[in-house]
């Protein structure tokens, strides 16, 4: 599955909260393929750069779980990634049924 989306980081590894300025809601280029999520600026990045610079924009998705975001009302079609190392993300997508489509994606691979 692949399709831009909106990321929001709001704890690291371990739990850790993600600082203040690294809270900001950023666009992606979403790929995921084998059990990582890896996160592009476009269409390009995972073709051009499939082992190349963006491995820290590389979520591995075995043991994570996607849950639609009901408590977050800031924005609409948000759903939450918590990974099996303790981080955690919000997710925004284009709609219902993406939003549903990625979820079920996520926790069924
Ligand atoms: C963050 C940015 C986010 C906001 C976050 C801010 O600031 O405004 O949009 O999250 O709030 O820290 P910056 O751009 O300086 O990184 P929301 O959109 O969810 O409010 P937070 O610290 O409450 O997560």
């Amino acid at each position: 599955k692949k399709g831009y989306v909106m990321r929001k980081c709001c704890y690291e590894a371990n739990a850790k909260r993600t600082p203040f300025h690294k809270r900001s809601w950023k666009m992606f280029y979403c790929t995921l393929r084998d059990l990582v999520l890896y996160l592009h600026k476009d269409e390009n990045g995972f073709r051009k750069n499939q082992m190349g610079d963006n491995f820290h924009n590389a979520i591995r998705i075995h043991h994570a779980l996607a849950t639609k975001a009901t408590d977050y009302t800031k924005k609409m079609f948000v759903f939450r990634l918590q990974t099996a190392d303790q981080a955690e993300y919000l997710f925004q997508t284009g709609d219902s049924k993406e939003l549903q489509s990625w979820i079920d994606t996520i926790n069924f691979v």
